[in-house]
């Protein structure tokens, strides 16, 4: 969940319509689309944009960006190898020439977004080796309900292992960055992370911002995008809703927060508080021995965990490190815990 909210009733399932099997495929697994990369305000670097119920307006022509897609099983919908739509609000996207040009007011936009993302999240994961020369890692199509929470929030679910996107607000799918928040609890999910204690909880979130943000900066530098200029922003476009002050931010993974002096003294017990200094770890991790070997060793050190402490997590990662790179490698590791007062 990206917010401290709590649920409403779960909704009821929307089934898929009977037209769907009458509509000709496209026999392609690639297609052409448009999506924010992560999201407008990080691409443009303008904190002025804003929601105006959904319009399509001048200001955000420029970070709409021509994509590939992947991984399509031919249909014609958005269902492929790694996500599959399998809720909407209004049309489900279709082309039987997989061509999905949508803007922000057409609800088919968030559709692709959601496709777009997840499959380059899984695309990513695979190409650190999980799945070949490691363990997979939810390797498997992705169930996404988009736009059928009105609220402003998300969430991930273990009921039918499913990423629910809301529409309050920014529609939450707009935003690269919530959509891969979500993922990072689907990949605890698939890694049998136990949600036994306020701590774990609050790790999940402060992965799933830190994943939102390693993985939005991975498909900037594929696309031939510069870095962000305010990378450890995270979700700056959905935040536009609900932080008036910029930069406008859901949280940020790069706060001074520390589990000191006292561990766990420093833990407030909410889990996206305390979430914050389990991000920052990461991302300290993350500037300490770049991307590729950091996302490497916080998933597979990641696998089984009890949902103990944070402390027992940070030892996992430093010995998945160690087990990867080699000590040096896991000093850095374990020096970037050391400095939240985790390790
Ligand atoms: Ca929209
Ligand atoms: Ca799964
Ligand atoms: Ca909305
Ligand atoms: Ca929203
Ligand atoms: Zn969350």
């Amino acid at each position: 969940m990206k917010r401290a909210l709590v649920a409403g009733a779960v909704l009821a399932l929307a089934c898929a319509s009977a037209a769907l099997a009458t509509k000709p495929g496209s026999g392609s697994s690639t297609g052409q689309a448009r999506v924010f990369v992560p999201n407008p305000v990080q691409d443009l670097g303008n904190q002025d944009l804003t929601d105006q119920k959904d319009a399509d307006y001048a200001a955000l022509q420029a970070a709409y960006r021509a994509v590939r897609l992947t991984n399509l099983d031919g249909s014609g919908y958005l269902r492929g190898d790694w996500a599959e739509i399998v809720g909407e609000t209004g049309n489900p996207a279709y082309s039987p020439t997989n061509t999905f040009l949508f803007n922000r007011s057409q609800d088919e936009f968030e559709q692709v977004m959601a496709y777009y993302w997840i499959t380059e999240a899984q695309k990513y994961i695979q190409s650190l080796g999980f799945g070949s020369t490691l363990r997979p890692v939810n390797m498997e199509p992705q169930r996404l309900r988009i736009n059928q929470w009105g609220i402003d929030n998300s969430f991930a679910t273990t009921h039918k292992d499913e990423i629910r996107l809301g529409k309050g607000g920014v529609d939450d799918a707009e935003d690269g960055e919530v959509i891969l928040h979500e993922y990072g609890h689907a990949i605890h999910f698939a890694q049998d992370f136990a949600f036994s204690s306020v701590e774990a909880g609050a790790i999940s979130e402060g992965f799933g911002d830190y994943w939102a943000v390693t993985v939005g900066q991975h498909v900037r530098a594929l696309l031939g995008l510069p870095a962000s200029s305010d990378p450890a922003c995270v979700a700056d476009w959905d935040a536009v809703s609900y932080d008036p002050t910029a930069p406008h931010c859901l949280r940020r993974v790069d706060t001074e927060l520390t589990v000191e002096p006292d561990y766990p003294g420093g833990l407030v017990g909410q889990v996206h508080a305390d979430g914050r200094i389990w991000s920052r770890a990461l991302w300290e991790v993350r500037a300490a021995i770049g991307s590729v070997r950091a996302d490497t060793a916080i998933l597979e050190g990641q696998f089984g965990f009890d949902g103990g402490t944070m402390p027992a997590l940070a030892e996992s990662i430093v010995e998945a490190a160690d087990d990867l790179y080699g000590a040096g490698v896991a000093g850095q590791v374990e020096a970037a815990f050391a400095a939240r007062g985790i390790l």
